[in-house]
């Protein structure tokens, strides 16, 4: 049987990494496999593309070669790594996804809408997560937390309006597709926001 394909959201420090890996002990003990990948990255030529994306020191990046590497680095990982998991049955759970190409490259960068809706049909053809946690944190509180982590990489460098705009995009997608997203007050306690990623997932796998 085919897998489930669970995607994390949200902007910087919002606990996506942190969650990550309660949700696949989760899955776990619900007696899934489970495999954990990452967005940009997931596989060598893709891990390097994200080395790129994320180097400040780099020549400037045009957004429109920022929104193809972002995909370049997605079809490598869905051919590679995403679809072969979900064939064998197992449940992939995958820091970032396409909507934060909606919401960085689109929302924060100002990037049309449509050549991303394009971009999503042609590398992923009818590829689609199954269910998305949101984890949403004021930009405030998310830059506190990334900063208190060190040095910041060429997105955490941008400016508060630029985050702004991107948490903006993301609660929309969470308002048009409420199905499939779930928005996770990230601002609480880490046990509390466990216990509501807890609930949400029971409701997925046996609602
Ligand atoms: N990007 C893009 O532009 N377009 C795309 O299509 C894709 C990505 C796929 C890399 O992503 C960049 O790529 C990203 C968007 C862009 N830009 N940025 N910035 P990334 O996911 O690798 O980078 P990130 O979002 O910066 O990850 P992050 O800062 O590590 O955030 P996180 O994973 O959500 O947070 P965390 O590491 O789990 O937690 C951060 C800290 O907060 C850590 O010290 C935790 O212990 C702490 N934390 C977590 N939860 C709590 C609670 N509840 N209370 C207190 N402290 C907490």
């Amino acid at each position: 049987m085919q897998g489930k394909f669970i995607t994390l959201e949200g902007g910087e420090g919002g606990g996506k990494s942190t969650n990550l890996k309660y949700i696949e002990q989760l899955l776990l003990k619900e007696g899934f496999s489970v495999v954990m990948t990452r967005e940009p990255g997931g596989t060598k030529l893709a891990e390097n593309i994200r080395q790129l994306l994320l180097d400040k020191a780099q020549e400037e990046i045009s957004q429109q070669a920022e929104l193809l590497m972002m995909f370049a680095a997605r079809a490598q990982h869905i051919k590679h790594v995403i679809q072969p998991a979900l064939a064998q049955g197992s449940w992939v759970l995958c820091d970032r996804f396409t909507d934060s190409s909606y919401a960085y490259q689109g929302g924060g960068r100002g990037m049309d809408h449509s050549a991303i809706a394009w971009l999503e049909n042609f590398a992923q053809s009818q590829l689609r997560p199954d269910l998305t946690l949101l984890l949403d944190v004021p930009v405030e509180i998310g830059m506190g937390r990334a900063k208190a982590r060190g040095q910041l990489d060429r997105f955490e460098s941008e400016k508060m309006e630029f985050f702004n705009k991107v948490r903006c995009c993301f609660l929309e997608l969470a308002e048009k597709q409420p199905k499939r997203i779930k928005v996770v007050d990230g601002t609480q306690e880490l046990a509390q926001v466990q216990a509501q990623i807890s609930q949400l997932m029971q409701d997925f796998i046996h609602g």
